[in-house]
């Protein structure tokens, strides 16, 4: 019985997205079967959600006989309706993983060498306490910096700040979406955030630029994807690479890689020439409309064509497709949209094309999320800093940045201006991978007097370390709410299923253990977390039982578009949608979005572009023995033509060499139809240099290693990752 839920997703993906996950070898689903046959013993089911990826699906653990067995979808939840995909299956084998860190380690060689001796938990954080005393009290908190990402950074933050840091940042902004949530702020003074306000449950037309759902594995998105497939609505795909999502659209758009900005334009020239706006929303809402008419006068369809490769007759068919459907039409604004450095401007244009289509706060458009009101518990107040924030994310190099800029920490470590960075605490994000150019990480590592890496596995970051926390991983521990946004607000618990199986702690009792040694543990101050938990939840006046039982609690319905009672307002200064930015033109940037051309790939390399796996997240899952099953290295996809003038084979092994002289491990070649001639592509995640983590050591290539060139963008400080090229170098 309890395999049904999983056994349907696999349907969805297996008829919607072709091979993408059943052609993988799904084998946690073929082991659970199984073990569903031979099962005798009692089980207790829990749930909690999933940290797998940063959609946060509730999933309910299933332990049999006090064993971890299986992880399904929590039918309450909104984020999955019942059914994980296939990496939060798959959590099992993060708790299994056989290369997990066990105990803190305390460095003894040289950095980077990986050389330890094991500590007790008192030793390793009376260390780490003492050396960051040592930092406050000849720099200031200030020179402490975290680099976190995940959920259960929340107390090392806390305690972190309470301690008087102030510089933080994760690369779910620069690294991510902070482009596309600037551009979307800017035009229409909010955000989108996460889980994006998409309703794809009720589009009328959808059109994916990049986003490549299906492959993108956000579960509830996709499981609306696979609907709106089903119900026939036109896709329209902007790809250079023919994606999983391309093969169910009506029109693909083989765009030439770093042009997209172009085709934006034309689709809005096009739109208000042809008078296929909606007049009545931009009459209303509008702001500075005429001056944006003139902007964009010159980016006639021919005019694109000519820089995007794709024909002025596709151009226009498909803008004639997605205006008809307005307002229930979505040009998806993406979520990674770091692809070129201009990135915040190319996402104000979608937001400019969406205010064109008159579809925010609309039904089958964008909807205005709801949230849900949660106590907070009472803390005491993190110290004030004389000092600026040293990535200037305050607004002193980066006027549109609304959180920390990775790197920028790292460029004001580097440097130590506007002051010395001495230490870095990095929870949960492998910097070494998420960030460009790893040579310049490990220079401004080596500027450092304290390391400090809380991880589950030997990420490649904690091969650096001085010190190495092992955490627990999300099944074993208690984190904060989740307090979601959505059609309708959620709160989710995290709450352990199962005990750790060494010696790791939950990150909520290293924070509290690391604020005592610190002399704070004021800022901490529960006994734990069930303390800390019922107490928001109770106090919120719902009941911390059922929590603990369903998992989730929906909050109540509130408006999020017209149709369902919205009144639309929007936070900008001109508290208007605006199609002239005041605030850009104020701060000497382009009002409205300009073309700018990207430096093309030299004679003889490829442009690198990447992407996502179904069955990984990122660097998290490789030695995950359930997943690595599933696909243990990655490919470079490379289109058959240009395979067979180079004279390569299909799955032969190949380096891949950059502008710059950066090599990759190798990796194998994917010759296909399925990408443009002037690019290659490769799944992110891969080529992983920790000998440690001996499930990933080395299989498959690093796209972060041939990041070495990328451009940062002027208005939020985000860096891209496409504007790399590579020549593809036969094995000896
Ligand atoms: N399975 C799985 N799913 C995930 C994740 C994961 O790790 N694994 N990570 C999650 C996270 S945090 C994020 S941010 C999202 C990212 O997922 P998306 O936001 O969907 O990814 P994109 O940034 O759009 O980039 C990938 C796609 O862009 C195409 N592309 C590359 N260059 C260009 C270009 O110049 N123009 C156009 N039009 N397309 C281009 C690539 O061919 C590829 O299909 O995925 C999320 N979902
Ligand atoms: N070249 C290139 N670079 C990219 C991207 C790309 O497509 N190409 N994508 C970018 C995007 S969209 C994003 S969001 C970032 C993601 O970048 P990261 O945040 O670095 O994502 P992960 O690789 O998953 O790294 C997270 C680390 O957290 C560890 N971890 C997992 N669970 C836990 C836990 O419960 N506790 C602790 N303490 N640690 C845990 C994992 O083992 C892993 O080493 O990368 C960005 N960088
Ligand atoms: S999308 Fe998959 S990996 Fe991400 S939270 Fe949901 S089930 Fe977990
Ligand atoms: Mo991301």
């Amino acid at each position: 019985m309890e395999h049904v839920s999983r056994r349907r997703f696999l349907k969805v993906s297996a008829a919607t997205f072709g091979g993408a996950v059943a052609a993988s070898g799904w084998s946690p689903l073929i082991g659970a079967a199984k073990g569903a046959q031979e099962y005798t013993g009692a089980v207790v089911t829990t749930p909690t959600f999933c940290e797998m990826c940063f959609w946060r699906c509730g999933g309910i653990a299933h332990i049999r006989d006090g064993k971890l067995w299986k992880f399904e979808g929590n039918p309450k939840d909104p984020q999955c309706h019942g059914r994980l995909c296939p990496r939060g299956t798959g959590a099992v084998g993060a708790y299994y993983d056989p290369d997990r860190l066990r105990q803190p380690l305390i460095r003894v060689g040289a950095r980077g060498k990986e050389e330890w001796k094991t500590a007790s938990w008192d030793e390793a954080l009376a260390y780490i306490a003492q050396r960051m005393g040592k930092i406050k009290a000849d720099h200031g908190a200030e020179s402490i910096a975290l680099f976190n990402h995940g959920f259960g950074q929340r107390f090392i933050q806390h305690v972190l700040k309470s301690y008087g840091v102030i510089n933080y940042a994760g690369p779910s902004y620069a690294q991510c979406r902070g482009a596309r949530d600037a551009g979307f702020q800017l035009t229409f003074g909010s955000g989108l955030g996460s889980p994006e306000p998409t309703d794809i449950e009720n589009t009328d037309c959808l059109v994916l630029i990049g986003s490549h759902l299906g492959e993108n594995m956000h579960n509830s998105q996709v499981q609306e994807f696979a609907k709106a497939v089903e119900r026939r609505v036109p896709v329209i795909v902007v790809d250079p690479r023919f994606s999983v999502a391309a093969s169910k659209a009506k029109y693909w758009l083989p765009v030439k890689p770093g042009t997209d900005l172009a085709l934006l334009l034309a689709w809005m020239n096009l739109l208000v020439s042809e008078g296929r706006y909606d007049k009545a929303f931009v009459e209303t809402y509008g702001h500075g409309f005429d001056k944006f008419v003139a902007e964009i006068k010159g980016y006639t369809p021919e005019w694109a064509a000519e820089r995007t490769g794709v024909s002025a007759d596709l151009i226009r068919a498909a803008a004639r497709e997605f205006a008809r459907h307005r307002p229930a039409t979505i040009i998806h604004p993406g979520r990674r949209v770091n692809w070129y450095g201009d990135d915040a401007q190319r996402s104000r244009a979608i937001a400019l094309l969406s205010g064109l289509l008159g579809n925010w706060g609309r039904k089958g458009g964008l909807f205005v999320s709801a949230g849900m009101k949660i106590a907070p518990y009472p803390l005491p107040a993190y110290p004030k800093s004389e000092k600026p924030k040293a990535d200037g994310s305050d607004g002193a190099q980066y006027p549109f940045a609304d959180e920390g800029i990775t790197t920028s920490i790292r460029d004001a470590t580097l440097s130590g201006k506007p002051y010395p960075i001495k230490s870095w605490f990095v929870y949960s994000t492998n910097i070494l991978q998420a960030l460009p150019d790893p040579r310049e990480t490990l220079k401004a590592i080596d500027k450092l007097d304290l390391l400090v890496v809380c991880e589950t596995i030997p990420s490649e970051i904690a091969g650096y370390a001085d010190v190495v926390l092992p955490d627990t991983t999300f099944l074993e521990r208690h984190d904060d709410l989740l307090v979601g946004f959505g059609r309708v607000g959620w709160t989710s618990l995290r709450q352990p299923v199962i005990a750790p199986p060494h010696d790791q702690k939950p990150a909520w009792w290293i924070a509290k253990q690391l604020a005592e040694k610190l002399g704070i543990g004021a800022c901490m101050p529960f006994k734990d977390m069930e303390e800390y938990l019922s107490y928001r939840v109770e106090k919120s006046g719902y009941s911390w039982e059922t929590l603990k039982k369903d998992g989730v609690i929906m909050g109540k319905p509130h408006p999020i578009t017209v149709e369902t009672g919205l009144d639309l307002t929007f936070d900008t200064p001109s508290g208007k949608v605006e199609f002239w930015s005041e605030r850009l033109a104020q701060a000497g940037f382009d009002p409205v979005p300009k073309y700018t051309e990207h430096p093309l790939a030299p004679a003889g390399y490829l442009r690198l572009i990447t992407g996502r796996a179904p069955v990984h997240t990122f660097t998290r899952t490789q030695s995950n023995p359930l997943l690595r099953d599933a696909m243990s290295e990655n490919e470079i996809w490379v289109n058959s033509a240009t395979a067979a003038r180079l004279g390569l084979k299909n799955r032969e092994y190949v380096t891949l060499k950059n502008q710059d002289g950066a090599v990759s491990n190798r990796i194998r070649v994917k010759a296909t139809q399925r990408i443009r001639e002037d690019c290659v592509y490769m799944v992110y995640g891969f080529g992983l240099n920790n000998k440690m983590l001996k499930g990933a050591y080395l299989r498959g290539a690093s796209a972060a290693g041939l990041n070495t060139r990328y451009a940062t963008d002027p208005l939020m400080g985000s860096t891209s990752i496409h504007g790399n090229f590579v020549t593809l170098v036969k094995e000896a």
